[in-house]
């Protein structure tokens, strides 16, 4: 295992703990509550003993390694990346830089087909790779959300409303493959689009930024995706045995996550927080690239339907004990508000009561 050599940015604090990892086939009430408080406590966790069948994962990653690999010139027919297909150094529509190469998928399948042919010489067996990864992650990522219901007791009979959410046919989903280029290039293997281009600069002033750790001040330390939260329900992560996540738990403190590819990274979004009424956190994270070893993430973003009314569930509203800490909004109206901000912004403060 490559283990990312972390050299702290001035003003930052590494703090070495393990995550909760979470064993999957243990008894059923232990585990959704031990996913209750890992949500309340970090707002990730690692759940292993998954049941995500190993073929549909090594597929869907030899798709992607088979993708990145392409010349500069060949990805970027499946481009850009507005909002889905492939992107390079850019995030977003306003200005975010990072040391990352994707491509962004609606779960749809149709979508999906229609992509695969600017994607993949061969996209019949592109689609059905990332047709049936969805397929099991979204089943896992349904399995957690009711898990999440049961611990905290609001009602699931049989299936959540959370998980109900990223059911519904019109739900809103994305993949996202992420490659992270290594520190030592390789001149024959290193992606040409990866070449030094002078007119990308990590400095992005902007009035919205109220976290400014995107310093770039050290080559091991490239930001590879700068801290933001997730703005959907709920994220399925996996990663090669390459490191590079950091979970923020507080402003300034900076906690690695191990890679593991037997297991699946989970994390809250934002829906999932105001849903909950704050219980669960959504928490800041990023990818650092600074290891000699290429990473490869692939992000599975469970979001409603786009008409889907977001609130509080009246269940963890407590009168005078925990008031309603978010307004009613649609996924449609939040999705706005993040795409017209910063990656960093706090997109869930504009629809807070206070
Ligand atoms: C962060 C989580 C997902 O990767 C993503 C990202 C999206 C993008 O890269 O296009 C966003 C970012 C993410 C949050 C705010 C907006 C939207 C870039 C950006 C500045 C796909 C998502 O859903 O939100």
């Amino acid at each position: 295992m490559v283990v990312a050599t972390q050299v702290p940015i001035p003003s930052e604090k590494i703090k070495e703990i393990e995550l909760p990892i979470i064993d999957l086939t243990i008894e059923r009430s232990k585990v959704s509550n031990l996913i209750v408080k890992a949500c309340e406590e970090f707002g990730f966790f690692k759940v292993i003993n998954h049941g995500v069948p190993e073929f549909v994962i090594n597929r869907m990653e030899g798709e992607s390694w088979g993708f990145f690999e392409k010349p500069g010139s060949e990805k970027q027919r499946a481009g850009p990346a507005n909002p889905y297909g492939y992107g390079s150094k850019t995030i977003g529509f306003n200005g975010d830089i990072g040391e990352v190469e994707y491509l962004l998928l609606s779960t749809n399948s149709q979508s999906i087909s229609q992509r695969s042919k600017t994607i993949s010489t061969d996209p019949i067996k592109f689609s059905s790779a990332v047709s049936s990864y969805i397929e099991e992650v979204r089943g896992l990522a349904c399995e957690i959300l009711d898990l999440m219901a049961e611990g905290m007791g609001v009602p699931h009979t049989p299936s959540s409303v959370f998980s109900k959410l990223i059911r519904d046919v019109d739900n809103d989903s994305l993949i996202r493959l992420n490659h992270y280029p290594p520190l030592i290039k390789d001149r024959d293997t290193s992606p040409s689009s990866f070449h030094h281009n002078p007119n990308h600069h990590l400095h992005h002033h902007h009035h919205h930024h109220h976290h400014n750790h995107n310093h770039d001040h050290n080559k091991m330390n490239r930001i590879g995706f700068g801290e933001h939260t997730d703005p959907q329900i709920l994220t399925i992560l996996r990663s090669n045995d390459v490191g590079g996540l950091q979970i923020s738990p507080e402003d300034g403190v900076w906690v690695p996550v191990s890679p593991d590819p037997n297991a699946f990274c989970v994390n809250v979004g934002d829906v999932l927080q105001a849903m909950t009424n704050g219980r669960f956190v959504s928490v800041r994270h990023r990818a650092l690239a600074n290891s000699n070893k290429p990473r490869m993430s692939i992000a599975y973003f469970g979001a409603p339907p786009l008409h889907a009314r977001i609130s509080p569930l009246p269940e963890l509203v407590i009168p005078g004990f925990r008031p309603t800490l978010y307004r009613p909004f649609t996924w449609a109206e939040y999705k706005t508000a993040a795409y017209s901000l910063r990656l960093s912004d706090s997109r869930l403060d504009l629809f807070g009561t206070q």
